[in-house]
């Protein structure tokens, strides 16, 4: 007997990231070639008949495990039943904007619709936020969860995960597939801080495979940190269809077991893990149970530096959520 379709909704789905994305997940890039699938895209009104062309490019497609689309400006509607959501859409950070205002803005967006999927999605349903500031987006949208665990609600550093792998292996004259153990810890931002001291390459520290420590310490980090900034320098555009990619890896690592001595990098709800002030949406190195539920790897050994850097990023987290602390009652 064939699977009853999973309901996926993805927010700013005309946008770059959006158009990037709802391709493969019509695919079955994320539960796989025999699970249907009803995509639900929400788009602001203004771009409704964006996205209406992308509606029309899905169905020229033909993708057999598309039960149904539905284009939509309502968030109940987009959201009604939803097993995954997928927040990409945000307010871009606009000429001489100041940071605080970006949140708080963004922060509105995500009240909104933090209430709709908490009023409309199924009881279960797993969130990834991608729209920036992506970390502290999903603490506004899961502190409206009342109905839905707010456990489920996620942001999306896998991009950096997936970035700091492609440095390590092209550094150490490896394979991507070669890398494991790529931690990502903390915010969405330049503060992230990628452990490269835990990382393996072939099942070797990384540390003795790349034997130019001054590069691990520096530029690595940077450009790991900076590379959105790199991106946009040389497309003029943001990252969309990387980040559209990770946001697959993203949903569809939540799903599945995590493969033996390999970890994930997720954003999640912190319960005081490593120091971390609890209630942040804190970036962990996590592995992924049968049952689709995520662990922060326990045992991790960090040194001073490791520390300090973690510190960091939480006290950039912090100050983001006194920004909206208004948002969050
Ligand atoms: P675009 O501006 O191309 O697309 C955003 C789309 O969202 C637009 O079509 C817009 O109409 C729509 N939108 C805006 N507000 C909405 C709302 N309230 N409801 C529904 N739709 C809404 O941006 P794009 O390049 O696709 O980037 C999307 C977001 O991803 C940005 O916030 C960006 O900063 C963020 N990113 C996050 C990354 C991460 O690793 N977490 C990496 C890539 C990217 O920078």
């Amino acid at each position: 007997m064939s699977k009853q379709p999973l309901r996926v909704a993805i927010t700013g789905a005309a946008g770059q990231i959006g158009y990037s994305l709802v391709f493969p997940v019509a695919a079955g890039q994320i539960f796989g070639p025999d699970q249907p699938v009803i995509l639900q895209l929400l788009e602001l009104p203004v771009a409704q008949q964006a996205l209406e062309g992308v509606k029309m490019e899905l169905q020229d497609a033909a993708y057999p495990l598309v039960h149904d689309i539905i284009a939509t400006d309502s968030a109940d509607t987009a959201f009604g039943d939803a097993d995954l959501v997928l927040l990409v859409g945000s307010k871009p950070r606009g000429p001489g904007m100041e940071r605080a205002d970006l949140l708080r803005d963004n922060g509105k967006i995500f009240i909104g619709q933090g209430r709709a999927i908490d009023a409309n999605a199924k009881v279960g349903v797993k969130v990834l936020v991608v729209g920036n500031p992506c970390n502290t987006n999903s603490l506004i949208a899961r502190a409206q969860a009342r109905r839905t665990h707010p456990a489920n609600y996620t942001a999306m550093t896998r991009l950096d995960q997936n970035r700091a792998k492609a440095q390590l292996a092209a550094k150490a004259g490896a394979r991507v597939a070669d890398v494991t153990r790529m931690g990502i810890w903390g915010n969405h931002s330049p503060t992230m801080y990628p452990d490269f001291t835990h990382a393996l390459i072939g099942g070797r520290n990384a540390t003795d495979v790349i034997t130019d420590h001054a590069w691990l310490d520096g530029p690595f980090i940077k450009t790991v940190q900076q590379r959105g900034k790199a991106i946009i320098d040389a497309r003029g555009k943001s990252s969309a269809a990387s980040a559209a990619w990770a946001a697959i890896d993203h949903a569809r690592d939540w799903h599945r077991p995590t493969p033996a001595g390999e970890w994930v990098s997720m954003a999640i709800q912190s319960t005081g893990d490593y120091g971390v002030p609890e209630g942040l949406t804190f970036s962990y190195p996590c592995t992924v149970d049968a049952d689709g539920q995520y662990h922060v790897v326990q045992g991790i050994e960090l040194d001073a530096a490791s520390q300090a850097r973690i510190k960091a990023s939480a006290d950039e987290l912090v100050e983001e959520r006194d920004l909206v602390k208004e948002m969050l009652g």
